[in-house]
């Protein structure tokens, strides 16, 4: 049967009467059909990826690409008057991940399908995700996120788990969602867990919820506000149930497949995305010890050879530390393996700082994964530099074999062929499309990097992206932007180290500029999107900030035909997909040793924008492969950076008191202009915050920052130098396929 009759005999009538929800269910049925008829990928050793944050986006064109249907589709859909952007949009976003780490394991599972590798991915089905965004009076309010619905892309399995609390047990349901590979005949699956017994009726009032009820709350949420005891037993109780239900998952398919548990390592190998996963390791242990009759050594020696642990970021704050008397209090079971783990450290070690517990009675998650896992990676070269030579330079005196880089990646069936058809389809007319299977294949449009012709047609096409995006903010937030003003985008989640903060200086800056009637050659709209932790108040704060700049900005006639500030609602990856084509200038700006790799950065350079940064994650990277002809550098470098911290010698508080231009920037937070329009609780919080104590030292940079991006807004004018640089950062975006990523943890880490 054709395509076209499969759709119309699911519909059940003609495809042109159908209304875009109808043909969306249809579909998805019609797909998830195809995928459950395709064989898993096999091999002798599976992986089993294993993530807190899966940020998977919307599955219905991506699927329909790497099952090679989508042109098909969209013909069908436009020979019978409909629309497949139309059509996408009647599908929820899946709400399971926050930022660049869910990402990534979403482009990584894709990449591995892709691979024709052996290997699933693991992590919790939440049903209300992180939270919906939602402005009020210029504020972040964070609302319920549903996006589980009678027809998904779940599907419910027979598979279930008990998974032992100190009080009680509560029982799994294991649902799966298919993964086919970019034109791969076999595929793989994310496994998500969940209980029945989750009641989303005990939410009120935004995202509040009884934290004591686990067995109705347990996967309501992603990273329920932990602020307090309750809020971090919950977080205990969500990880054990994922390490819980992946390890027993494991031990099953391995028994399965007639494995011998004491050469699991030989058949399964297990990635732990961050520290979240981290409790997988004495859980296999325990499991190991308890229930199949290995001694403690043997338990130990083969879990250590199966388990390998990727590190994400070197804030503190992110490097989890449970108190004993939390994890007494869940998982009692799991005490006497990891006193026993940290006995074994001490006996051997006498450098305190790599002890699994330490003198507070903390446990130390990520301590665990690099004395009991086989392997450490970083996600960027600078950034695992940072860990071996600072961060976690005791452990890597001890290990450095264990020790390797893996620079992040992206998948390109997203980030290019789906989010910019048009320009995917250019490049393939241009120099065919090899670039799909080997994106370094990329590098042959170098090959125009003269030629007027295809410089000027990559400048209409981000023009058309800028016009789809324009259409999709008025439809969306009903904001007006000008496409022919330059695009200066900054979306990622909200944090101080990003700086998102010294962005704001820099409106500040461009407004008062056009106040004093200097005025900008060409209009500029600075576009934002970002979430903030619920309990993040400075990252709020900011937020307000940015809200009531852009209402300033809007409501003021001098500047407004000049200056467009817009803070995206609700960014997520279906908006990211809108505004990466669509972006001239890609921000990343934060503190130069602090961001691990950074992901959008290389899906903008991917789609044609041209990055400001700082010599950051893998700006650095990019740096060197685009040329200091193609990028915009500026700020302070990670050494420096690093020394000021350790000298304890940074003041922001001298350069505001001694630099009037950065302290105008800085007073314009709590000037009349300002406070009238915002909260002045909020901005003089942020105020005092930045001239007390600026900890990622937004005002170290910002002189630099305004004077780099002055730089970029003039060179902009020169059409064909501009388009030329746009040029080359596509033609050297190769080495970013998350492909690439993934065939070097292959080879260096998982051998499958
Ligand atoms: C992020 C890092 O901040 C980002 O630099 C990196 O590209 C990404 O991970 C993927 O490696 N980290 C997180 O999203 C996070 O939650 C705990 O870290």
């Amino acid at each position: 049967m054709s395509l076209e009759e499969m759709l119309k005999n699911k519909l059940g009538k003609e495809i042109a009467a159908a209304s875009d929800a109808e043909i969306y269910t249809a579909l998805l049925k019609i797909t998830k059909e195809k995928m459950e008829g395709m064989e898993h990928n096999t091999g002798n050793r599976k992986l089993y990826y294993i993530s807190a944050e899966f940020l998977i986006g919307k599955l219905l064109s991506n699927n329909l690409i790497n099952l090679g249907l989508f042109d098909e589709v969209r013909d069908i859909l436009d020979k019978n008057g409909h629309n497949i952007t139309a059509v996408e949009e009647v599908e929820p976003e899946p709400s399971l991940g926050n930022g660049g780490l869910g990402r990534l394991a979403a482009c990584f599972l894709d990449s591995i399908a892709t691979l024709g590798l052996n290997g699933d991915g693991v992590g919790l089905n939440y049903h209300d995700g992180l939270f919906l965004q939602k402005f009020v009076d210029n504020k972040q309010y964070e609302d319920k996120n549903p996006w589980i619905t009678d027809n998904s892309w779940l599907t419910r399995t027979d598979v279930s788990f008990e998974v032992p609390f100190k009080d009680f047990t509560l029982k799994s349901t294991m649902y799966d969602i298919d993964v086919p590979g970019y034109h791969q005949s076999k595929c793989n699956k994310l496994h998500l867990f969940d209980i029945d017994s989750v009641d989303e009726s005990i939410i009120r009032d935004g995202i509040n919820f009884d934290k004591h009820d686990i067995g109705k709350n347990l996967t309501l949420f992603l990273y329920p506000d932990d602020s307090d005891e309750a809020g971090q037993l919950l977080r205990i109780y969500q990880q054990y149930f994922m390490v819980s239900n992946a390890a027993q998952l494991i031990i099953r398919e391995a028994e399965g497949r007639g494995v011998d548990l004491y050469r699991l390592h030989e058949h399964v190998c297990v990635q732990i995305n961050d520290t979240h996963p981290t409790m997988v390791i004495p859980e296999l242990i325990r499991i190991l010890t308890q229930q199949k009759g290995f001694n403690m050594d043997t338990a130990i020696d083969v879990v250590r050879k199966t388990c390998a642990y990727t590190n994400h970021t070197i804030l503190a704050e992110a490097l989890e530390k449970w108190p004993i008397s939390y994890l007494e209090k869940v998982v009692p079971q799991l005490l006497p393996i990891i006193y026993e783990l940290d006995a074994r450290v001490r006996k051997e070690f006498s450098d305190e700082r790599v002890y699994i517990i330490d003198n507070q009675n903390r446990v130390h998650m990520a301590h665990i994964d690099i004395h009991f896992g086989y392997a450490v990676n970083g996600v960027a070269a600078l950034h695992t530099e940072i860990l071996k030579n600072s961060e976690l330079k005791p452990f890597y005196d001890i290990y450095p074999e264990k020790f390797n880089n893996k620079t992040n990646g992206i998948t390109f069936r997203r980030w290019l062929i789906h989010c910019n058809h048009e320009l995917s389809e250019y490049l393939n007319e241009l120099i065919g499309h090899e670039y799909m299977d080997n994106a370094e294949n990329l590098e042959k449009l170098l090959a125009y990097k003269d030629d007027e012709k295809v410089l000027k047609k990559l400048r209409e096409i981000k023009k058309d992206a800028k016009i789809e995006l324009k259409k999709y903010l008025k439809q969306t937030q009903n904001i007006d932007i000008d496409e022919n003003s330059v695009f200066d985008i900054q979306i990622k989640r909200l944090h101080e180290y990003k700086r998102q903060q010294m962005n704001a200086l820099y409106a500040i800056y461009k407004y008062k500029e056009i106040k004093k009637g200097h005025l900008p050659k060409r209009p500029i709209t600075m576009i934002f999107g970002a979430k903030a932790a619920p309990a993040y108040t400075i990252a709020k704060d900011i937020i307000h900030l940015i809200l009531c700049l852009q209402q300033l900005v809007e409501n003021d006639p001098a500047v407004s035909p000049y200056l467009n500030i817009v803070m995206v609602e609700n960014y997520n990856v279906t908006k990211a997909e809108k505004l990466i084509p669509a972006c001239d200038i890609s921000e990343q700006i934060s503190l130069a040793s602090k961001e691990a790799s950074g992901t959008g950065n290389m899906k903008f350079m991917l789609n044609g924008a041209v990055t400001l940064g700082t010599e950051d994650g893998a700006n650095v990277e990019i740096h060197e492969l685009v040329g200091d002809d193609n990028i915009y550098i500026f700020g302070k470098k990670s050494e420096d950076v690093i020394k000021l911290y350790e000298t304890a010698s940074y003041r922001s508080a001298d350069i505001y008191d001694n630099d009037p231009e950065v302290e105008e920037l800085v007073d314009f937070i709590i000037s009349k202009e300002l406070i009238r329009i915002g909260d002045p609780m909020n901005l003089c919080r942020l105020y005092k915050e930045i001239v007390g104590k600026d900890w990622f030292m937004a005002l170290l940079d910002v002189k630099d920052y305004i004077k780099t991006k002055e730089q970029m807004l003039n060179d902009y004018e020169d059409e064909m130098s501009w388009s030329k640089k746009a040029l080359v950062n596509i033609a050297k975006a190769g080495f970013f396929s998350s492909d690439r990523t993934i065939a070097e943890y292959n080879k260096d880490i998982w051998h499958l």
